[in-house]
């Protein structure tokens, strides 16, 4: 039994790995989380509360860090400022909590020799073209377009920098789109599925011939585990699991698995710097810790995410009509 310290785990992604990591094992979990415009504690509801601690705290202030990497066994990264496109109307706590953060925990870690998991994107690699065989790997060089993006990729550096220059036992992982529950309705699939809940219809920037490699959380989270319990220290490993799928594909989907006519979108403006495409080989992972992914028909997972949303309305409803306001007011 161990204890792991899990930031940003009111966060999308980060509260799906509590409920994985609390359901599969006898662990004790530790969230440490903002609580920001993204953090929400109703997606840690219903989970053992004597084995579950809740801290709401900043990951950029070395006081609190100090006193929780103090007592954990490992420490799985997964607060940062996550959004492109809010990335672009003010990058600053982006570089705060991406850079600023991930340092702040790397030195906690140092002084408490706590395991650390670092997660991050595809999105550090930059974008390929439509036509481009080659798909992201390790090795591929750092080009990334975004604020956001970039303030993924120097934290990657710094966790790299942290194990070489200091001995922090630390793993990488960078991981292409996900979906799933819990997803907040400011990213494009929970938006367009909310906003035809709502009588309304979807918008796609641009042509929306971008292409985005989509995995379910769920297949994100197992690779996490696998990652933390064999991964090699120092090592990065690219978690994907072959989803490619241009961006007007899946609202034609969505609008088709809702029983709506498949042309009742809006084209909106176009997002700045829109990286093309991205494409992950996670050969690497399947072959060396012998990962899978269990969502291997993307029709079925959208269409049970359609459901959950369905079903949890009080869930997305309180944020819904001021994301549409704030995107509405930049023509998206
Ligand atoms: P999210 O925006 O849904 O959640 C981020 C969480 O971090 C929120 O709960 C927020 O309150 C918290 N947070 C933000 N700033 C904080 C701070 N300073 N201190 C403490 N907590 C803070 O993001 P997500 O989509 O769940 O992404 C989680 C991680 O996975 C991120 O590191 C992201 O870069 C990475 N990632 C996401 C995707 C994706 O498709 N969503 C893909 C690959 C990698
Ligand atoms: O309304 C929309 N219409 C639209 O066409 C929105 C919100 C997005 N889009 C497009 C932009 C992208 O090509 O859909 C694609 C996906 O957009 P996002 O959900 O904003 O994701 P993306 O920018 O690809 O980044 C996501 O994946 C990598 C996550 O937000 C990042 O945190 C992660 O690192």
């Amino acid at each position: 039994m161990g204890h792991y310290l899990v930031t940003g785990g009111a966060g999308f992604i980060g509260s799906n790995f509590v409920r994985q990591l609390l359901e599969t094992t006898d662990n004790r979990v530790t969230v440490l989380d903002a609580l920001t415009y993204a953090g929400n504690r109703d997606s840690l509801a219903g989970l053992p509360a004597d084995r579950l601690t809740f801290v709401q705290g900043d990951i950029a202030d070395p006081d609190v860090v100090n006193d929780l990497v103090a007592t954990a066994d490992v420490v799985v990264h997964f607060a940062a400022e996550s959004h492109n496109d809010n990335s672009l109307r003010d990058p600053s706590p982006f570089i705060r909590t991406n850079l600023v953060g991930t340092f702040t925990l790397l030195e906690a870690c140092r002084h408490h020799d706590a395991r650390f998991h670092h997660v991050s994107t595809d999105e550090v690699y930059g974008d390929l073209a439509l036509d481009d065989p080659a798909k992201f790997t390790p090795e591929t060089p750092y080009r990334p377009s975004s604020p956001y993006s970039a303030s993924k990729a120097g934290s990657d550096h710094l966790v790299r920098a942290w194990v070489r220059s200091f001995g922090v036992a630390a793993t990488l992982s960078n991981c292409s789109n996900n979906y799933g529950p819990y997803q907040h309705v400011e990213k494009f699939i929970p938006r367009q599925i909310t906003n035809v809940l709502d009588g309304g219809r979807p918008k796609l920037y641009g042509a929306g011939l971008n292409v985005r490699d989509w995995i379910h959380v769920e297949d994100h989270n197992a690779a996490v585990l696998e990652i933390i319990a064999h991964g090699r220290i120092g090592e990065t490993y690219l978690i994907g699991a072959d989803g490619e799928k241009d961006n007007r594909t899946v609202i034609e989907t969505i609008l088709r698995l809702m029983g709506q006519p498949t042309n009742a979108y809006d084209h909106v403006a176009d997002r700045s710097g829109h990286d093309l495409r991205y494409a992950i080989d996670a050969s690497k992972l399947r072959v060396e810790l012998g990962w899978q992914p269990l969502y291997s028909d993307f029709e079925a997972g959208l269409a049970a995410t359609i459901g959950w949303y369905r079903n949890n309305e009080e869930w997305w409803r309180p944020q819904k009509a001021a994301i549409e306001a704030a995107y509405a007011a930049r023509g998206q």
